[in-house]
């Protein structure tokens, strides 16, 4: 960690223990993204993405949000602006080096999750939400269609009249709702948040990285495979993880009776 980070103003960034944190900070906007946060945001996932020692990263909000999208307040409406330059410059630009990073991001949705917000945390591959927390496809409230790889992910995570509905009716989904439809991994009792997310983090971060970081990318990509070609890729996958340290790791701790010792590649 350098020192260079405290210049941070929309966002608090900080690594330990192998965990990247990354807390969006912009809480009396209930951390909606203008252009500088889109920025720092790209410079930080840069680092993190580069970073072969970070082992698990957690994104979540500060205050009672966790994002509302994006900020309607910086000319974000003006009839002349170019929203799909808009959307190439700031989300989707962070969103493809999101899914670049070899370690696995849990998203902690700690309040409200609306618009490019509730996208965002799905493209993590973790999600946890506080029991309180709703997410809103709200874009269809002003004139928009879900962006952020919205209209990708909802579909092949809670099926399709699911998500027509929600996202033509903005209807607000609860946490628990949202998990009961395998929108996200878990929804969280409010009190009991803060430690769920920071045992997930650390349990994630002692494993063996590598795998994870297959596993990521081989199940995006079961959705643009065939079943041969996908069975041909988990056998080359399967190949790669049987030459790793961790696999020997994992396979002399079981026999040992011992707890295992990944070092994550
Ligand atoms: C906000 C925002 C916000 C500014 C709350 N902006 N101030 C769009 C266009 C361009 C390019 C590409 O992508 C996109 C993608 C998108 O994200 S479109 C969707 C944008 N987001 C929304 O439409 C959500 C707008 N927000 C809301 O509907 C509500 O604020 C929610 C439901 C999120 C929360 O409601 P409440 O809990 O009742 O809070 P609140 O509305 O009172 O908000 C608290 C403050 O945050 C308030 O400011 P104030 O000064 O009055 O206290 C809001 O104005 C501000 N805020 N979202 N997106």
């Amino acid at each position: 960690m350098t020192d260079s980070w405290d210049g941070l103003q929309t966002l608090k960034f900080s690594i330990k223990d192998h965990v990247a944190s990354v807390v969006l900070c912009r809480p009396e906007k209930l951390n909606a993204f203008n252009d500088l946060m889109h920025d720092e945001l790209f410079l930080v996932l840069n680092h993190i993405a580069d970073q072969s020692d970070i082992r698990c990263v957690l994104l979540t909000g500060e205050g009672r949000g966790f994002c509302a999208g994006q900020d309607l307040g910086t000319r974000t409406g003006h009839e002349s602006m170019d929203l799909g330059d808009k959307l190439e410059q700031g989300y989707n630009k962070n969103l493809r080096i999101l899914k670049s990073i070899h370690a696995p991001v849990v998203c902690a949705v700690n309040g409200v999750a609306a618009g490019a917000g509730a996208n965002i945390a799905l493209n993590c591959d973790v999600v946890i939400a506080k029991q309180s927390a709703q997410f809103i496809q709200a874009f269809s409230s002003i004139g928009l269609i879900p962006d952020c790889n919205g209209t990708w992910l909802l579909p092949k995570l809670i099926g399709l009249a699911r998500a027509k509905a929600i996202t033509m009716l903005g209807t607000p989904i609860t946490a628990e709702q949202a998990e009961s439809w395998g929108m996200i991994y878990q929804a969280v009792a409010d009190e009991d948040f803060n430690s769920v997310v920071n045992d997930m983090v650390a349990t994630l971060a002692n494993r063996p990285t590598r795998a994870l970081s297959f596993i990521k990318n081989i199940m995006d990509e079961s959705f643009r495979n065939d079943y041969g070609v996908h069975l041909d890729r988990e056998r080359d996958v399967q190949r790669v993880c049987g030459l790793s340290h961790d696999f020997s790791e994992g396979v002399s701790a079981f026999l040992e009776k011992r707890k295992p010792e990944f070092k994550g590649h």
